[in-house]
C-alpha cells in the first residue's frame, strides 16, 4: 500500500460520513433550499466549521447544478475546489527540506496528543532528506517519556540529548542546541511535556524552553509546532487558542486521523487560525505521517483519486 492509499484509507471514515450524508440529502435529485439547509447542517456536523459550511452552501446555491448530471459528483467537485482554494496557502511542504543552518523545532501539545511519536515520524522524513537530526528529551517529567523518545531515536537512527528524570527541561534543550551547533546538525527537535493538570507550571516551563534557545540564536525556535489529536473534537480549538497565545505557532500536525471521522476540522482550523498544516498522522508507526498536500487532502476527503 503506498502512502496515498494509506492516506485515503485513513480518511475513509471522514469521507464515508460526507458521501453518505450527501447521498441521503440528495435523494430528491435536485438542490432546493431545504436540501441546501441540510447540506449546510451536515457540513457543520462534519466539523468543517460554520464559516466554511455557509460559504459552501452559498456556492452551491449560485452554481445552478444541472439536474441531469450526477449531482453527488458535481457537489463533490465543488467541495474539492473549495477545500483546495481555502487551504492551498497553508501547505508547507518545504518544512521537510534540508536546512543549511541549525533549525530548532519546538513541539507542543497536551498529554497523549502524539508529540513523541510524531517527532519520530518527522525525524525520519528529515533524515531521508539528508538532514542531520538530533532530538532533545525535554519531557523530563516521567522517566518513561525520556525512554520512549530514546527508543524512537534508536529506531529511526537519529541522535538524542537527555538528562535525568526531573531535571530542568530548558537546560536539556540548551545542552542539545549547543551540541547541535558545534556538530553541525541541521534539525533539532525538542520534545516537551503536556500535563494539563499542572497547567500554569507547564506553560512556564514551555516558555522557558523557548527563551533559553533564544540565548544561542535569537531566531530560535524557528518552528513552533502544535500536535493535535483528531479524536479530541472541539477541544482542539481551545488548544490552538491557548498555545498560539503563549508562543505564536508556525505549524500544526494532526494525529490519529486513522481512527476518526473528524478530518473536517482541519478546514475549520485553517479558516480560523491561518496556521500552516505540516502533516497528518495516520497510525502509530514511524512511516505513518503524510506530509500535508492540499490536493491529496481534498481527494482523500471526498475519496476520489
Ligand atoms: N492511531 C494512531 N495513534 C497514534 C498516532 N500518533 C500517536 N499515536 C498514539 O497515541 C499515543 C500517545 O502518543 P505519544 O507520542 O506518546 O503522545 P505524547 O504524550 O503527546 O508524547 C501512543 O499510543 C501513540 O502510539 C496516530 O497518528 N494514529
Ligand atoms: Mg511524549
Amino acid at each position: 500500500m503506498n502512502i496515498f492509499e494509506k492516506f485515503k484509507l485513513g480518511f475513509k471514515k471522514s469521507a464515508e460520513n460526507i458521501s453518505t450524508g450527501f447521498r441521503e440529502i440528495l435523494i430528491k435529485k435536485e438542490i432546493d433550499d431545504s436540501s441546501l439547509d441540510k447540506i449546510e447542517e451536515f457540513l457543520i456536523s462534519a466539523d468543517v466549521g460554520t464559516d466554511s459550511a455557509l460559504e459552501i452552501r452559498n456556492i452551491l446555491a449560485q452554481e445552478k447544478i444541472n439536474p441531469n448530471l450526477d449531482i453527488l459528483n458535481e457537489i463533490n467537485k465543488i467541495l474539492k475546489n473549495y477545500i483546495i482554494s481555502t487551504m492551498r496557502p497553508f501547505e508547507k511542504k518545504e518544512f521537510f527540506n534540508k536546512n543549511e543552518n541549525l533549525n530548532v523545532i519546538l513541539v507542543a501539545g497536551v498529554n497523549g496528543s502524539g508529540k513523541t511519536t510524531t517527532i519520530a515520524k518527522v525525524a525520519k522524513i528529515f533524515k531521508q532528506n539528508n538532514n542531520k537530526v538530533i532530538l532533545s528529551a525535554s519531557d523530563t517529567f516521567r522517566a518513561a517519556a525520556i525512554e520512549q523518545l530514546e527508543n524512537w531515536a534508536n529506531k529511526v537512527e537519529v541522535d538524542l540529548i537527555k538528562s535525568a528524570q526531573g531535571s530542568d527541561p530548558a537546560s536539556v534543550a540548551y545542552k542539545a542546541m549547543e551540541f547541535a551547533n558545534k556538530n553541525k546538525f541541521n534539525q533539532l527537535i525538542i520534545d516537551t511535556a503536556g500535563r494539563l493538570q499542572n497547567k500554569k507550571n507547564l506553560m512556564e516551563e514551555y516558555k522557558k524552553i523557548a527563551n533559553v534557545v533564544k540565548k544561542i540564536d535569537e531566531k530560535a525556535p524557528h518552528e513552533v509546532i502544535l500536535v493535535l489529536d483528531a479524536t479530541s473534537g472541539q477541544n482542539i480549538i481551545g488548544q490552538v487558542d491557548e498555545f498560539n497565545k503563549i508562543i505564536p505557532l508556525t505549524g500544526l500536525i494532526m494525529t490519529k486521523l486513522d481512527g476518526t471521522a473528524k478530518g473536517g476540522i482541519l478546514l475549520a482550523l485553517t479558516k480560523k487560525y491561518k496556521i500552516p498544516i505540516i502533516g497528518l498522522g495516520l497510525g502509530e508507526k514511524e512511516d505513518d505521517l503524510q506530509i500535508f498536500e492540499v490536493e491529496k487532502f481534498a481527494n482523500a476527503f471526498i475519496q476520489t483519486s
